[in-house]
């Protein structure tokens, strides 16, 4: 069995490694491959990531508190999660990270500053995730936790957090509560996330506030409408309350033994999953980019042109941040250097978009990761301000380059080669074929 498990593990990751190959040979595919990457680095890794989800209120950061033992996350009667939080092994420390890139280490009493919707109102911070390190030796096996914003709160943009963040994990605590029964939101949110996770645990929380005969009922109920909607009888439930610690240990017993002998095997159907939609993506970018492709030549041409423009407001828009940061003198401004990091990843997803809403197709850079440190004064030789603008106007100029040239270039602009344009269709159909096999060959758990 363990034998078995162990072939399972090696196929899936050459798998992973195969389809990286293939994606790599394309440079429409650059967000896949990321992801691919990603998912490769947590196969050898041997990491796996449980999210606790389901709609606000229902206790999923109670619970994770509950787990871990410390009162690590913000809890209350009104939403208050905002930002997907994970919470690994370590040494006892946080950090928030921004979409821009940019990582602040913070107190973790400071936290709630940034993950409370009443302290930040629609993530206008714009935070993207929240790390926590905790000395739990429940983390200790290679679990990662992750508390999500609730679906279905009246803040939209939290829903959409939490459904994102799941296509990233591996195992999911189903959270329900005793006190309402299952909506369709949690029904829907339920069907989504089957598609990418490799493992459920179904928990029913706040048990403290009715009595046995009415949580049997609830449990009979619940079990019922879980086996239908996941299209299997292996559905167990684990009735608790994170409030008084009743039935807490019985999950985390249950937890840390399918993490220990159990992690192969959700790390594999949780990957062969996430392959699956990889490359599930990668064949819907291949479509879209056909469309670009077979568009005729005067819209083409025309589409170039707003794309031209494009760039010409964004070659401005990096005139301007230069001056407006006052890099235009010879002195040492602490913090710019950070901050001209972080606009240029805002620069770089202000590229992908427009490139997005001008083409209907993606097209991707890494995000780079600016790791901010805990005392400032840390900062050894920072280049003068007069030095750093040279050095953004550079980049962002590059950056305007090469996108204009790629585009040329995979769009067969103007090329009049027959051998290059020939020779591009047939590696796309080559591409399509491969992906569309692998695909095919990831259906079934059995496939493996
Ligand atoms: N009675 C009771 N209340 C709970 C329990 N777990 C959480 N709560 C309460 O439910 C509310 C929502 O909890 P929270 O963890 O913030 O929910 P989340 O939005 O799902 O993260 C808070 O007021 C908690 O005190 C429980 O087991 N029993
Ligand atoms: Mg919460």
């Amino acid at each position: 069995m363990e034998y078995g498990q162990e072939l399972r593990t090696a196929a899936i990751t050459q798998r992973v490694r195969d389809t990286l190959a293939l994606l790599r040979t394309s440079e429409i595919l650059g967000k896949q491959e990321l992801r691919a990457e990603s998912l490769l680095k947590k196969l050898e890794e041997e990491r796996i990531t449980v999210a606790v989800i389901g709609q606000f209120k229902r206790g999923k950061s109670a619970l994770v508190n509950a787990l871990l033992g410390e009162p690590l996350l913000p809890v209350g009667i009104v939403p208050v999660t905002s930002a997907v939080t994970e919470i690994r092994y370590g040494t006892p420390r946080a950090a928030v990270r921004f979409q821009n890139g940019l990582v602040r280490p913070t107190e973790i009493d400071q936290l709630a500053k940034y993950i409370n919707e009443q302290e930040n109102p629609d993530n206008h911070l714009g935070v993207s995730s929240v790390r926590i390190f905790s000395a739990s030796p429940f983390l200790q096996e290679g679990l990662t936790f992750v508390d999500t914003p609730g679906v279905g709160s009246f803040h939209k943009h939290n829903s959409d957090t939490a459904y994102a963040f799941v296509r990233e994990s591996d195992a999911v605590i189903f959270m329900l509560s005793v006190d309402t029964p299952i909506n369709e939101i949690e029904i829907e949110f339920l069907q989504n996330t089957r598609m990418f996770a490799g493992k459920f645990f179904f928990v029913v929380n706040k048990i403290d506030t009715i009595d046995a005969e009415e949580l049997k009922t609830y449990l009979d109920y619940c079990r019922d409408l879980l086996r239908r909607l996941m299209d299997t009888q292996d559905v167990t439930l684990f009735p608790l309350s994170a409030k008084t610690g009743a039935g807490v240990e019985q999950l985390k017993e249950k937890l840390l033994r399918e993490c220990k002998t159990g992690l192969r095997e959700i790390l594999c159907e949780s990957s062969r999953l996430k392959l699956r939609d990889i490359v599930v993506e990668a064949l819907a970018q291949i479509e879209l980019y056909w469309k670009v492709l077979l568009m005729p030549p005067a819209v083409l041409a025309r589409t170039l042109k707003r794309m031209k423009e494009t760039l010409e407001d964004f070659r401005l828009q990096a005139e301007e941040t230069v001056r407006v940061l006052h890099a235009d003198r010879n002195e040492v401004i602490p913090g710019l250097e950070e901050m001209l990091e972080a606009r240029l990843n805002e620069y770089k997803m202000a590229l992908t978009d427009a490139v997005t809403d001008i083409f209907g197709m993606d097209y991707h850079y890494a995000i780079t990761e600016l790791e901010l440190l805990a005392r400032p004064e840390d900062v050894v030789e920072t280049p003068p301000a007069e030095e750093l603008g040279r050095q953004y106007s550079q980049t962002t100029e590059k950056l305007r380059v090469d996108l204009q040239e790629t585009l040329n270039r995979v769009l067969l602009y103007r090329n009049d080669s027959t051998v290059e344009v020939v020779t591009r269709i047939y590696e796309l159909n080559r591409m399509t074929r491969q992906l569309r096999r692998t695909r095919d060959s990831l259906r079934n758990k059995e496939d493996l």
